[in-house]
């Protein structure tokens, strides 16, 4: 009787000492998936806050710098050449006489207003409105020209 006895306590010792083995064998195989899933699903909040950094373009509204121009219209013969140019508000005419008499550059309403030019001297005026600017020479009213401004 004794050692039937033994023999069920031995065989009880191993079936629960094996069961108590296997449940630690299995268990910590069960949390790693839930830290796992922890992790990514932590993943997708933490992007969007560290991708808010491309804001670095640079300003491209800033207003293209457009260089005025200078524009040379000679005084010869006794005309003025050309008669007539187009320029860009902002830009500038400058008038040489190149006549050995004198003249002037005088606008008809306003405008250039140069004195007299005697041979050799320049005048120049810039034109900041827009629109057609007749101009004539105050010693030979015959001679006459115009500058048209646009914007
Ligand atoms: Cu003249």
């Amino acid at each position: 009787m004794n050692k039937t006895i033994l023999a069920v306590v031995i065989v009880a010792v191993v079936l629960v000492g094996g069961y108590f083995l296997l449940r630690g064998a299995y268990q910590p195989t069960q949390p790693v998936p839930q830290t796992s899933n922890q992790q990514t699903a932590q993943q997708p909040i933490n992007q969007p806050s560290a991708t808010v950094q491309p804001s670095q373009q640079p300003p491209a509204s800033q207003a293209p710098v457009v260089t005025p121009t200078t524009y040379n219209v000679s005084i010869q013969g006794f005309a003025f050449n050309q008669k007539s140019i187009n320029v860009k508000k902002g830009d500038t005419v400058v008038w040489t006489n190149k006549d050995s008499a004198p003249h002037t550059v005088t606008g008809n309403n306003g405008g250039p207003a140069s004195g007299t030019l005697n041979s050799g001297g320049t005048y120049s005026f810039t034109f900041n409105g827009t629109g057609t600017f007749d101009y004539h020479c105050a010693i030979h009213p015959y001679m006459t020209g115009s500058v048209v401004v646009t914007q």
